[in-house]
C-alpha cells in the first residue's frame, strides 16, 4: 500500500512538474506565473463594479499581479473611452478606470502585460481607445472539422460534442482574444455550410457564445445566400421576395432569442461558385440590404465581402471596383463592405485594393489573412505586422493628402457608425494553436493593431517575444530583427518586385509558374499573373494593358502608370518589364530578380542561425520546433528560387549571373513535383 502510494506521489510530482515547465506553446504569450501566498496578502484587488468581466479583472490580478493595490472602476461619465481604458497610479495605488466592465478587464490584461515586459509602473498615467470597434477574427472552419486554408490541425470547434461537452480550449481561446483585445469572431467559413442556420447548430452556437460572453467576443456567422432554399426548401432564395425575406427575418429572430448578443453575419457571395443575389438578376446591394434589414432591429451587422471576380476578360485586379463602385451609398447603414487588403488575393505583396477610399458613402474594414495561405503554411515563419501596416499605412489619396487606409476603415474620414478589421485566423487544434509558434505572433500583431494601428511592428514583436519567450535582450533583439526581416524575406524568395499567384494550383504550396491545368480557369493559372515571354515579365495594368491604374487616384495612378516612377517592388505588378530594362540599382531586370531570389535565400539561412544561436535562451522544446521549421524553410526557399529563375530563364534567355548561387535542382525535376495536400472547402 505505502508502495503504492510513494509510486504515486512520484508519478503525480513529476507530472505536475512537467505541467509547470512544459512550454508547448499552448499558454501563448500568457505566460503569467501565480503570485505566492504572500504576495497575494501584500496588496488589495477591488473591484467597485459586480460585473461578471470586472470580477473577471479582479480574479486575474488577483492570481497574477505583483505589484501594489488595485481599484477597478466602471464609470458612466467616461463615455468617451468606450471599451477602453485608463491606468494610473496614485500615491502608490494602481486605478483601472472604463466606461464598459470589458474595458477594465483589457486595463487588466495591459497592467499584466506592462509586467511581464518588465516596465516600470511609476507614475503611470495611460488612456487606451481603441481604433475600430468591432476587432474580429475569421474563422475558415467546416462544420466536419477540417479547416479551409488551415495549417493548425482540425478546427477548435467539436461541433460533434456541442452543447454538451464544452473543451476547456473554448475558454482559453477567449482568454487569449480578450487579453488583445479581439472582441468578435466568425465560426464558420466563407464558403458556409447552410446546416450552420439549422437549429441544431445554432444551439451549437450558442454554448460556444455564452463562453465567448464573458470574455467580451461577440459571436459572428458566415452565411450561405442560398440558405432558404437549401434549408427549407423555399423555391429560391431571391432576395427581393417576399418568402425569402421573411424567412431570414424569422431565422434572425429565433438567432437573438438564443443568443441575444448575436454580432450578425458575413457573407460571401457570388464569389469562387457561391450563390448570391445575382444568381437572381439582384446586386450586392438587394442582397447585402435584405439581410441588413432582417437583422438592424437587434442592432446586428452585415459584413458583406469585395471579394468577387469571375473568369471573364477583365483583369481580375479590376473587378471588385468595377462591381461595387457604382453601389455606392445605396447600402444600409449596417452594412459594412468587407475588403481583403490587396486586389488579387493575400499575396506576399500587393498593392492595396483600390475600392478602398473610392467608395466614400460607404463603410468599408479590411481582411487580412492571419493564415498563411500564400506565405509558407505554419512551415515559415514570416511575421506579418510588416505587412498589415503597410496596407494600413497607404495614402489612398481621396479628397488629398492623409487619406490613409487605417483612417478611412476607422471612421476618421467617414464618420463610419461602426468600425471594424477582420483577420482570417490560423488558429487549430495543435497544441501550440498556430502550428509554427512564430504563427501565434501573427495573431497577437492583428489584435494589437486592431486595438490601436499606430503601434509599430517593432513595439509589437517586442512585446510578444517578452512575452512568449523571454526579456533578455541578447535574445529579443536578435530575434526582433529576425521577425522584422522575415516578410520581406518571404517575398525575395517566392514572388519578389510585384510578382504574383504563382503557386502551385489549388494548395498554393510552392512555385508552380509554369502550371496549365487543362480546363481551367485561366484567371487561377500563373501565366495570366506574370506573362513572362521572350520580351519580358509582368502583368501590364498601365493604361496600354488593363489599364487597373486608373482605379487609384492621382498621384498613385501616374505613379503606378510610368515605369519610371513605379515602385519597384511593385514594378512587375503594374508593368511588362523588358528582361533587360535598367533597374535603379543598375542592374537589368533579370539580374536584379536574380539577386531577389538569392537574397531570400540567404536570408533564410540566416534566420537558422540567429535562432540556433539563441538556444541559450529557449526550453528545449519549442527550440527544436523552430529549428526544425526553420530548416524547412530554407529548403523551401532554394527550391523556390531554382524553380522560378529556371523556369524564367527559359523566357529571358540569359545566364544566372555567378555572384549568385547555383541552381541545385533541374527544373524538369522541380516540374514533377505534386504534393498530395488537400485544400478543404
Ligand atoms: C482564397 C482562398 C479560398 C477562399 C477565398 C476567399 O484560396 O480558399 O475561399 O480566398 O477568401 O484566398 O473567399
Amino acid at each position: 500500500m505505502l508502495f503504492i502510494r510513494v509510486h504515486l506521489l512520484i508519478l503525480l510530482a513529476v507530472y505536475s512538474c512537467s505541467l509547470c515547465y512544459a512550454e508547448d506553446g499552448s499558454k501563448l504569450w500568457l505566460r503569467y506565473k501565480k503570485v505566492s501566498n504572500e504576495v497575494a496578502k501584500s496588496r488589495t484587488v477591488i473591484s467597485h463594479s459586480n460585473h461578471q468581466k470586472a470580477l473577471l479583472a479582479k480574479q486575474e490580478l488577483d492570481n497574477f499581479w505583483t505589484g501594489p493595490s488595485v481599484e477597478l472602476k466602471v464609470e458612466k461619465a467616461q463615455e468617451k473611452l468606450r471599451d477602453g481604458f485608463t491606468i494610473e497610479e496614485k500615491k502608490g495605488k494602481i486605478y483601472i478606470t472604463s466606461h464598459e466592465p470589458i474595458g477594465v478587464l483589457y486595463g487588466a490584461y495591459h497592467l499584466l502585460s506592462l509586467q511581464q515586459t518588465n516596465q516600470s509602473i511609476n507614475g503611470i498615467k495611460i488612456q487606451e481607445i481603441p481604433s475600430y470597434n468591432i476587432r474580429i477574427l475569421n474563422h475558415w472552419d467546416n462544420l466536419d472539422r477540417t479547416v479551409e486554408r488551415g495549417y493548425a490541425g482540425y478546427s477548435l470547434w467539436r461541433w460533434e460534442e456541442l452543447p454538451h461537452v464544452i473543451s476547456p480550449r473554448y475558454e482559453e481561446y477567449a482568454r487569449a482574444n480578450a487579453s488583445i483585445g479581439i472582441n468578435a469572431t466568425v465560426l464558420n467559413n466563407v464558403n458556409a455550410s447552410p446546416e450552420i442556420l439549422s437549429s441544431e447548430y445554432i444551439t451549437k452556437v450558442k454554448a460556444l457564445a455564452a463562453i465567448f460572453r464573458k470574455y467580451g467576443i461577440k459571436v459572428y456567422l458566415s452565411v450561405n445566400f442560398s440558405s432558404p432554399k437549401v434549408l427549407d426548401g423555399l423555391v429560391d432564395s431571391d432576395p427581393l421576395r417576399p418568402e425569402v425575406q421573411s424567412w431570414w427575418k424569422e431565422k434572425v429572430k429565433k438567432i437573438y432569442k438564443e443568443i441575444p448578443d448575436f454580432g450578425g453575419f458575413l457573407v460571401k457571395a457570388n464569389s469562387e461558385g457561391q450563390p448570391g443575389p445575382q444568381d437572381y438578376g439582384r446586386t450586392h446591394a438587394d442582397g447585402a440590404n435584405m439581410l441588413a434589414d432582417a437583422i438592424k432591429p437587434y442592432g446586428g451587422v452585415i459584413m458583406w465581402r469585395a471579394f468577387v471576380y469571375n473568369p471573364t476578360l477583365e483583369d481580375r485586379a479590376k473587378q471588385a471596383y468595377l462591381e461595387f463602385i457604382p453601389f455606392d451609398g445605396k447600402f444600409r447603414d449596417n452594412v459594412i463592405i468587407q475588403i481583403k487588403n490587396g486586389p488579387i488575393d493575400f499575396q506576399p505583396r500587393e498593392p492595396f485594393t483600390p475600392l478602398f477610399g473610392a467608395m466614400k458613402k460607404t463603410s468599408q474594414m479590411v481582411e487580412f489573412q492571419i493564415t498563411q495561405e500564400y506565405l509558407g503554411f505554419s512551415n515559415h515563419l514570416a511575421y506579418l505586422a510588416p505587412l498589415f501596416k503597410e496596407t494600413l499605412d497607404s495614402d489612398t489619396y481621396t479628397d488629398g493628402n492623409g487619406a490613409t487606409i487605417a483612417k478611412i476603415t476607422d471612421g476618421t474620414l467617414n464618420g463610419n457608425k461602426k468600425s471594424a478589421i477582420a483577420g482570417v485566423a490560423n488558429i487549430g487544434e495543435d497544441i501550440n494553436w498556430t502550428g509554427h509558434h512564430f504563427g501565434q505572433a501573427n495573431w497577437y500583431a492583428f489584435g494589437r493593431l486592431a486595438w490601436n494601428h499606430s503601434l509599430s511592428s517593432e513595439q509589437i514583436a517586442e512585446e510578444w517575444i517578452k512575452m512568449t519567450f523571454t526579456d533578455d535582450d541578447e535574445f529579443v533583439l536578435p530575434i526582433r530583427d529576425m521577425m522584422l526581416d522575415s516578410r520581406e524575406a518571404v517575398v525575395n524568395y517566392m514572388m519578389p518586385m510585384g510578382l504574383h499567384h504563382i503557386f502551385a494550383f489549388d494548395h498554393h504550396y510552392g512555385p508552380e509558374p509554369w502550371a496549365d491545368i487543362k480546363g481551367g480557369r485561366s484567371d487561377w493559372m500563373p501565366w495570366y499573373y506574370h506573362n513572362a515571354d521572350s520580351l519580358g515579365l509582368g502583368f501590364d495594368r498601365s493604361p496600354a494593358g488593363s489599364d487597373a491604374v486608373s482605379q487609384y487616384n492621382e498621384p498613385l495612378r501616374s505613379q503606378f502608370a510610368q515605369i519610371e516612377s513605379c515602385p519597384e517592388n511593385l514594378i512587375l505588378w503594374f508593368h511588362h518589364v523588358p528582361w533587360n530594362y535598367k533597374m535603379k540599382s543598375g542592374n537589368t531586370m533579370w539580374t536584379e530578380l536574380c539577386e531577389h531570389y538569392d537574397l531570400g535565400v540567404k536570408q533564410a539561412r540566416d534566420f537558422q542561425k540567429i535562432w540556433d544561436r539563441s538556444e541559450p535562451f529557449v526550453d528545449s522544446e519549442r527550440f527544436r520546433d523552430v529549428q526544425s521549421k526553420l530548416k524547412i524553410q530554407s529548403k523551401d526557399a532554394v527550391w523556390w528560387k531554382d524553380a522560378c529563375l529556371l523556369y524564367f530563364q527559359t523566357f529571358s534567355c540569359q545566364p544566372i549571373p555567378y555572384h549568385i548561387e547555383r541552381p541545385i535542382h533541374e527544373l524538369e525535376d522541380l516540374k514533377k513535383i505534386k504534393l498530395n495536400l488537400k485544400h478543404h472547402n
